[in-house]
């Protein structure tokens, strides 16, 4: 017999939060039976299997520091369960497969290991310790980004070259993002960085910016015809920076002490039409109508009439999508 018990998480980067856990017998349990049954386990630093169940006598975990081997599994089940919480209130989606089942886990993967990863064989979420200045890879935007590949494979089936890799990219830091505005943590607060507590340049930068993808070096800021050659996080960069322009418009914008600055390729100024709206638009799109070939004039159409059953074709929602993929050299 397992009982239902909530645990305090004293984590890396979302500071003390609260996380479902278990007690069996007289051991708790990294295990929440209240979100699909997702486990946390600790690779130790090996490679395979399923690793070892995280458990604990007093239901506190982690530290907050990383030298302490619970608080990794701490933020990682922090990430799963803001993960859950965000596709079951926002979209209704009961998990990674919107079965009830939840994933797992698995933390201190291999040794100074930079990288985390979904993998849709195990039906399981990995991530490194990091090495050097990157510190593990267990923040909320992470954790969020790597769930929504499952999503992504279980749904539209992006592949992963091209532009539809690109656009299954995007699909995760969008996700991402959205779990990230979700959680609504003081200590990781939402925004369009993509990766900005992990700090995997080493000088405090993130990975990738939405509002204007090339500040990362690498990636497109908009649509071009040789954009699907370019590697997946890269080519991500102008869905990505479509979600902005729809979500908040072009320009200058404050959020959460953030500052950005984005432009359209035309110009053309755009006005956003709203977070929820985009994320709406853009998970009916991913869900009903985009496959495993969508490339970005796809995406475009996808978007258009996930907008059109949502909002209707005369709304200003339906408008800022044609207006946002403009803004990235789509359409016009
Ligand atoms: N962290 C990487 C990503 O999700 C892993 C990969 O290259 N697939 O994009
Ligand atoms: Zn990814």
């Amino acid at each position: 017999f397992q009982a239902v018990k909530t645990g305090t998480g004293n984590t890396q980067y979302s500071g003390t939060v609260t996380l479902g856990t278990s007690l069996s017998g007289s051991t708790y349990q990294l295990n929440d039976t209240t979100r699909g049954g997702h486990k946390t386990y600790s690779l130790n630093r090996g490679t395979s299997g399923t690793g070892t169940l995280m458990t604990d006598a007093d239901d506190v975990w982690g530290d907050g520091t990383g030298s302490n081997t619970q608080t990794a599994g701490a933020d990682a089940a922090y990430g799963a369960q803001e993960t859950w919480d965000f596709y079951k209130n926002t979209f209704g989606r009961s998990g990674i497969r919107n079965d009830g089942v939840a994933a797992y886990s698995r933390v201190h993967y291999s040794s100074g290991y930079v990288n985390a990863f979904w993998d849709d064989s195990c039906f399981c979420m990995t991530y490194g310790d990091g090495s050097g200045n990157t510190h593990a890879l267990t923040s909320l935007d992470v954790a969020g980004h790597e769930m929504t590949h499952g999503v992504t494979s279980n749904t539209a089936g992006l592949e992963y070259s091209g532009e539809s890799g690109g656009l299954n990219e995007a699909t995760s830091d969008i996700f991402g993002t959205g779990v990230e505005f979700f959680a609504n943590n003081s200590n990781d607060v939402g925004d369009y960085l993509v990766g900005e507590k992990i700090d995997i340049n080493g000088d405090g930068s993130p990975l990738r910016y939405m509002d204007k993808p090339s500040k990362d070096g690498g990636s497109a800021d908009s649509w071009y015809s040789g954009v699907g050659n370019l590697d997946v996080h890269y080519s991500s960069g102008p869905a990505n920076h479509m979600f902005y322009l729809l979500s908040e418009g072009s320009g200058t914008k404050v959020i959460n002490g953030v500052t950005y600055n984005s432009p359209t390729s035309d110009g053309v100024a755009v006005t956003g039409i709203g977070r929820a709206a985009a994320l709406q638009i853009w998970y009916k799109a991913l869900t009903t109508y985009m496959t495993s070939s969508t490339n970005y004039a796809d995406a475009r159409a996808a978007a258009l009439r996930a907008a059109s059953d949502l909002y209707g074709a005369n709304s200003a929602q339906y408008a800022g999508v044609g207006n946002a993929f403009a803004g990235i050299n789509v359409g016009s």
